[in-house]
């Protein structure tokens, strides 16, 4: 049977603040500061309990080698020689954050009546632009049945930045849907990490229907208030669609447009006298997990949404409404937070039967416990990220992600 299956990113054991993401607020504001790899990753496991008790299916996607040697390998320098801004660079734990692993095409969209994935280049951030191979073994590993296309990057200059960007509305998920490609424009304040070009080049690999995609721009006011990309403005799920009044340039036709695709569609919208976006981008409000529960369409929020009056009282009012969304859920992801990373940040959804992925991917509470013994032994307690270039700290990173790889049946991705 086609479901939606989350995939989370498992915070990896060197996340730290090294402040690399220049237009992710949160990341900058917490440059410099010490982290909790090991608290961060329990609040990630715990976000996945969370979602198995709602009901939900659940994938993870594994922590990539750090530092990354082969990245400086091709650099032509060894870490104890790289400079600072470099070694954090290949540290960077940002393989956490699996909204931008790739970008899923379900089967029902699809010419070929395949799933298809395409891994993403990221290349405007250097500390992310080498995540993408070790990310396509892990694709190529969990999706390696013939119902999948699993595609390599699109090629530079064109940045992709994944499901980030993109966004899925069907009557359900099993029924042929409408793919939104939101992409932005250079020359602002902060880049643009969603290019056009790279949006139509999935959409081409993908084999979908022209008629039923859409590329939108994303709203210059929206990357120039942190939005880095558009899955903090906007998410969708089944046939609603959750955004701010300021997430696309030309909302107008955004709407029309959907409207006409998916006469189903029940579009969200909240005005930005009700939540600034400002205070939508501070909260993540829409850096939220939307997904089909027993109750309907079901928000899991990070706890910071309760935190800010103005996003608190619009979620109260809109469940005392009977508005769209049924149910709204609260985790706490405050380390990934920290980073600029919510909790739609930290998964990727597959539309497919999970009968055909490998079942190493895949979670039950007993796997989370498995991982979470793992988590609480290895995983570094605190990184300050002015102790990158200690050795003992090396030591223990790349043991810990070598233990759980093992303990996870992968060893093969060591
Ligand atoms: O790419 N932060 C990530 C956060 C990614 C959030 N993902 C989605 N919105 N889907 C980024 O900016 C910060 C890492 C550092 O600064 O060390 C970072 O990479």
């Amino acid at each position: 049977m086609v479901i939606e299956i989350n995939f989370d990113g498992i915070v990896g054991p060197s996340h730290n603040y090294a402040g690399l993401s220049f237009g992710n607020l949160a990341a900058t504001a917490h440059a410099g500061q010490v982290s909790h790899p090991r608290a961060a990753a329990v609040q990630g496991l715990a976000k996945m309990r969370a979602n198995l008790a709602l009901g939900l299916t659940q994938g993870v996607l594994l922590p990539h080698r750090r530092p990354d040697h082969d990245w400086l390998a091709a650099l032509s320098v060894r870490y104890e020689e790289a400079s600072p801004l470099l070694q954090a660079q290949a540290m960077s734990a940002s393989p956490m954050w699996a909204a931008n692993a790739a970008t899923v095409s379900p089967a029902p969209d699809t010419a070929d009546g395949r799933c298809h994935l395409s891994v993403a280049n990221l290349m405007t951030m250097a500390h992310r632009s080498h995540e993408w191979p070790e990310t396509l073994a892990q694709l190529r590993l969990a999706f390696a049945d013939p119902g999948f296309a699993v595609h390599d990057p699109v090629p530079a200059p064109f940045g992709d930045e994944g499901a980030a960007n993109h966004m899925r509305l069907a009557a359900a998920h099993d029924a042929p849907g409408v793919e939104i490609f939101v992409y932005a424009l250079g020359g602002g304040r902060f880049p643009a990490r969603q290019h056009r070009e790279a949006s139509a080049a999935i959409a081409r690999a993908h084999r979908l229907d022209p008629a039923r995609v859409l590329f939108v721009e994303q709203s210059e006011n929206a990357v120039a208030a942190g939005a880095f990309h558009n899955d903090v403005v906007a998410v969708a799920n089944a046939n609603v669609l959750f955004a701010h009044e300021r997430a696309f340039a030309d909302r107008e036709r955004v709407h029309a447009d959907l409207r006409r695709l998916l006469p189903e569609v029940e579009i969200v919208e909240v005005a930005e006298r009700d939540v600034s976006l400002a205070d939508a981008i501070a909260s993540y409000l829409f850096n939220a997990q939307l997904v089909t529960t027993n109750d309907g369409p079901t928000l899991i929020v990070p706890s910071e949404c309760r935190r800010n009056a103005a996003v608190s009282r619009w979620l109260d009012g809109h469940l005392a409404g009977n508005g769209p969304i049924r149910r709204v859920e609260t985790v706490d992801v405050t380390q990934s937070m920290a980073n600029g990373g919510g909790p739609a940040c930290l998964r990727l959804r597959v539309v497919a039967d999970p009968a055909t992925i490998d079942p190493r991917f895949l979670v039950d509470a007993a796997r989370l416990d498995a991982i979470e013994s793992v988590v609480r032994a290895e995983w570094p307690e605190a990184i300050d990220p002015a102790m990158l270039g200690d050795a003992a700290l090396l030591r223990t990173i790349a043991s810990a992600r070598r233990r759980l790889l093992e303990v996870m049946g992968l060893a093969e991705l060591i």
